[in-house]
């Protein structure tokens, strides 16, 4: 953002294909007429995605006036003290919120607003803190309401002229304000009359990057790491403010740097010094960093002999590793600890509780004011055979209670692993004497990952909104994790970030909204994933309504659609064995496969019918839920249809609701969702007048690749269903073109962001099903 870069520019070697280069180049040589005047109101100069939603162009028509009258000049913070002529003397932070500003009301409204000392006529614009400006300090704002990190921003009268004051108690306040404001403007709301106060629900909104030191990201799908390790902390990439920005502009503030399967070097002093140089760009954007560790760290770092919790040499070690941690990063976060979950060392192995793990970390970090996330995610493969939904819940719900002041349990949103549908995980409802977070996957490992188009809102909604009955109806999850329900001061939500090197960030254009869901979430965790397509998709694309309506249905459908085409009906992990990446429903266990990395064993799909029973006749995990949850979940009237195989093993000719046969409603979701990538091609063609050349042919590349593997998707896993309930077909419905020996052939060896060396599988010389 801070540097017009040509649109190759940061995007890896091969992963462009020549034809998308030529485009850019066309588009390029065009940029000065013909194309921008395509569709009035939209803005289709060329764009590489690279300013995400904070493109900030050129307000037109009437708007334009009516934003002209209400913004006419700006009034830094200090107003008649010496800050206003000398803009040094604002904090860093105040700096960027005026750098934005000025920045966003240059590009909107054409001209460059003039920075004043004092409110001189109508349309200013006042920003501060009662502490950095006289004039928000006199204004009786009940400022006090919004907390540490809130903002008001309301129109006034200074001085006999129409004002707005974006004020803040805290300097992020003011930045957070800063960005509300610029998004009204984006999304062509009326400047005339406002009255806005908020603040964020969640006290630490985190994104987790699952970045390795060597540059790779697990499961990511844009690239390498963002994280130059090698060239930190000498020199500070441009991309590293532009990344705190971007998640300013949605009110993250915070960021793991490194991956939960993490490694000792992190806490070298070698690579403390580099994190401490991006702590050092971050700060001022209100966002703090945090780091993963490993367990084992005292072992494999400090030469210990154990990492045992209670050994009186690891806990010194631990904290004297925190302080020298805090002696260079005053204001660090804190740990983010995955802990005896697929291999990872942890206090099991001691013979120790997650409770006694986590309060050795704590107390060292509570010196220092820090927060430890301790991941709720513990299993080791094979060792709940029976059922590894149950497993969090049976390790963490007797320890309730057990958990510092100053640790987060950090709960994935469903009980195994980000499908693309699970039921809440039943710890949300369980724990009420310790602080638990949520933690939703904003990169789309199980999702079709980076090329297909699938908005998150929809899922991060129904998780918040499900209703753990922990307290009666309304304790709904965003209850639990925004502390209103339990009275719990600290609050927390995490998302696994989808962000890389790739010079669009997200690997696809859609793949950004998915970010800006997760902060715009956090933030507040009732809004609704609609409302947030469509801000989204105005700032990023147009306002016109022509555009705005069908893009956000779209995005409003896409996650059922992938739902349809991969897991239906409450199926859930069908994918491709490691790399998570195309159908695998007749992965079975053995051959250095565990059970519970399978497919077979989540559909447990056999003669008689399919699905895993989780009632009181099966797993029992039902009960994990409180009674008014499991009383639904357990019985097949009230059951939701679209979990029903989560918790039941039905008969293949088992009749839903809508008179049609388990078997056949199968085969039409399925069928339902390649028809919607296809409609979804549809309409997106016929939007090519609104959107810029680069973005437009991206996303539709991206539709065609999705349409194939949907298709593969839905030809394999019928394939391999119907070789199971031997029915047939339900009439009109085309059989899969292969046979079930092709699908089980066909093999991506090497995906992106997939850990592991080598291939995902033997070579195999069979055409390309999709
Ligand atoms: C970082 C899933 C993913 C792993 C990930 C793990 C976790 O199993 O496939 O790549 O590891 O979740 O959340 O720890």
């Amino acid at each position: 953002m801070t540097r017009p870069i040509s649109p190759a520019a940061g995007q890896p070697k091969g992963r462009r294909p020549l034809g998308s280069l030529i485009w850019a180049g066309l588009s390029l040589m065009l940029l000065t007429g013909a194309l921008a005047t395509r569709s009035a109101g939209a803005d289709t100069h060329t764009d590489d995605g690279y300013r995400l939603w904070l493109r900030y162009v050129p307000v037109q028509g009437e708007w334009l006036e009516r934003y002209r009258r209400s913004v006419s000049e700006l009034i830094a913070a200090n107003a008649r003290g010496p800050a206003a002529r000398a803009p040094a003397a604002l904090s860093p932070t105040l700096r960027v919120a005026q750098a934005e500003l000025v920045r966003g009301l240059t590009g909107l409204l054409g001209t460059t607003p003039p920075l004043a000392p004092d409110v001189t006529r109508d349309g200013a614009i006042v920003f501060g803190t009662p502490a950095s400006s006289a004039l928000v300090r006199r204004l009786p704002l009940a400022l006090s309401r919004v907390g540490d990190e809130g903002y008001i921003i309301r129109s006034v009268a200074i001085a006999g002229h129409r004002a707005t004051v974006i004020a803040g108690n805290t300097d992020i306040g003011v930045l957070y304000g800063a960005f509300r404001f610029l998004r009204l403007m984006q999304t062509r709301a009326p400047l005339e009359h406002l009255d806005i106060a908020s603040s964020p629900r969640i006290r630490r909104r985190v994104l987790d990057h699952w970045d390795n030191l060597d540059g790779t990201v697990e499961r990511g799908y844009a690239g390498d790491s963002l994280w130059k390790w090698d060239s930190l902390p000498e020199h500070l990439s441009p991309r590293y403010a532009d990344y705190a920005r971007a998640c300013a502009s949605i009110g993250i503030n915070g960021a793991v740097l490194n991956n939960v399967n993490a490694s000792p070097f992190i806490l070298t002093p070698l690579y403390l010094r580099k994190v401490a140089a991006l702590a050092g760009v971050f700060r001022p954007y209100g966002i703090r960093v945090y780091l993963s560790v490993p367990f084992s760290a005292p072992v494999t770092l400090g030469k210990l002999s154990s990492a045992d919790p209670l050994d009186p040499k690891v806990r010194a070690w631990w904290a004297a590793k925190v302080a020298q941690i805090y002696r260079d990063i005053p204001d660090f976060g804190g740990f983010l600890m995955k802990a005896n979950s697929e291999g990872q060392p942890g206090p099991e192995d001691y013979g120790r509780t997650q409770a006694q793990g986590a309060d050795m970390l704590a107390q060292a970090l509570a010196a220092h004011g820090g927060i430890l996330m301790w991941r709720a995610f513990v299993y080791s493969t094979g060792a709940h055979s029976e059922d590894r939904a149950r497993q969090a819940y049976d390790t963490f719900k007797p320890l309730d209670g057990r958990f510092a002041d100053n640790v987060l349990v950090q709960v994935k949103n469903g009980p195994i692993d980000f499908q693309p549908r699970e039921p809440f995980h039943p710890l949300f409802g369980a724990m009420p004497h310790t602080n638990l977070m949520l933690e939703l996957e904003v990169t789309k490992e199980y999702l079709g990952q980076q090329t297909s188009f699938v908005y998150l809102g929809p899922l991060f909604e129904e998780v918040l909104r499900a209703d753990t009955w922990a307290r009666g109806a309304g304790s709904t999850v965003a209850r639990v994790i925004d502390g209103s329900l339990y009275g719990e001061r600290l609050t927390a939500i995490a998302g696994v970030a989808n962000i890389g090197s790739d010079r669009n960030w997200c690997g696809s254009i859609f793949n950004q909204a998915n970010w800006y869901v997760f902060g715009r979430m956090a933030w507040n965790p009732d809004l609704s994933a609609r409302a947030i397509a469509a801000e989204w998709v105005k700032m990023t694309f147009t306002s016109d309504p022509r555009f705005v309506q069908p893009v956000v249905r779209l995005m409003m459908g896409s996650r059922e659609a992938a739902v349809d085409y991969m897991t239906p009906l409450g199926l859930a992990s069908q994918m491709a064995a490691g790399t998570h990446f195309g159908p695998g429903p007749w992965v079975a266990p053995g051959k250095g496969m565990p059970p519970d990395w399978s497919s077979t064993y989540y559909s447990r799909a056999d003669a008689a019918g399919i699905g895993f029973d989780r009632t009181a006749s099966g797993s029992d995990a039902v009960a994990q839920y409180s009674p008014h949850v499991a009383a639904e979940f357990s019985h097949l009237a009230t059951c939701p249809e679209d979990l029903l195989l989560w918790f039941h093993h039905l008969p293949w000719d088992y009749r839903l609701r809508s008179g049609r046969t388990l078997w056949e409603s199968l085969v039409l979701h399925y069928d339902r969702g390649v028809a919607w990538v296809q409609q979804a091609r549809g309409t997106w063609r016929g939007l090519s007048r609104y959107v810029d050349p680069e973005r437009y042919r991206l996303t539709a590349d991206f539709l065609a690749i999705q349409q194939k593997d949907a298709q593969w998707w839905r030809d394999a896993s019928i394939a391999y269903f119907q070789s199971i309930s031997h029915r047939p077909l339900p009439a009109g419905v085309a059989p899969p073109p292969d046979t079930l020996a092709h699908y089980e052939a066909f093999c991506i060896p090497y995906v992106e962001g997939s850990p592991g060396a080598g291939p995902a599988c033997p070579p195999a010389d069979v055409s390309v099903p999709r």
